[in-house]
């Protein structure tokens, strides 16, 4: 799981694949110039459909056994929440039915995610007044930012199956979050903890030129 277990190749490959993705950030790559913010398609622009779901990471899955699985919110709250495994799936659930859309321009379409709705977890930390963004942490090291705006939707989970069976590790299990109308790099995998703050910072793509919000139909692939 630690850097320093990485094999030297293991390393290298994934400085090439960071590289790789720094270089697109700065050329554009993908970007159509056709935004369709009214989603008069399906696919966004620049999209292309695949059938099965390919796994992109940094090189480290964490292997994560529920019984020492923890989950946290904190921050700008009135009630912060920290849950175990047995709490987590005691909270409401959702099925909710979605397409995905990846920045590296595959999209796939109709997903059944079931988790806990990000809006019941609003409803219990209670967000203060002055809350208007949040940083993402996973269990991998990854964190990435949202505004509190497209985390507060209807369509978001912190979802632990898809396709009615448990989530694979290689896909976040056993929790990631949901957020369909983002790109997917904005659903963390193996999430950890949430930061709720009153200023934006940049997660881990965003540092290396991603866009901080991140609409699909909207091209906001790169800052
Ligand atoms: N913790 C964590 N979450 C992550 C990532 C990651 O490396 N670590 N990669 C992101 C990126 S770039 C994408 S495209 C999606 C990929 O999810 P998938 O592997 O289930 O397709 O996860 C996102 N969430
Ligand atoms: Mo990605």
């Amino acid at each position: 799981m630690a850097d320093e277990d990485e094999t030297p190749l293991l390393g290298a490959l994934k400085q090439k694949l960071i590289a790789a993705k720094e270089k697109w950030a700065r050329e554009g790559r993908s970007l159509t110039g056709r935004p369709d913010g009214t989603h008069q398609r399906r696919l966004p622009p620049g999209q292309r459909l695949v059938s099965d779901w390919p796994v992109l990471d940094l090189g480290v899955v964490p292997n994560l056994s529920t019984k020492d699985w923890r989950f946290s919110v904190g921050g700008l709250v009135e009630r912060p929440v920290s849950w175990n495994w047995a709490e987590f799936l005691a909270q409401p659930q959702l099925t909710v039915h979605c397409d995905m859309h990846c920045v590296t321009t595959w999209s796939r379409y109709d997903n059944d995610f079931m988790g806990v709705p990000a809006l019941h977890l609003l409803d219990l930390v209670q967000p203060r007044a002055e809350a208007r963004f949040l940083m993402l942490r996973s269990f991998d090291g990854y964190t990435t930012n949202l505004p509190l705006a497209d985390f507060a939707d209807e369509d978001v989970l912190l979802a632990h199956s898809w396709q009615g069976e448990p989530l694979s590790r290689e896909h976040g299990g056993p929790m990631r979050l949901l957020l369909p109308k983002l790109y997917l790099w904005k659903s963390a995998k193996w999430l950890r903890h949430i930061t709720v703050t009153d200023t934006d910072s940049p997660g881990y793509w965003e540092q290396r030129g991603y866009h901080m919000r991140g609409d699909p139909w909207d091209e906001e692939r790169y800052s």
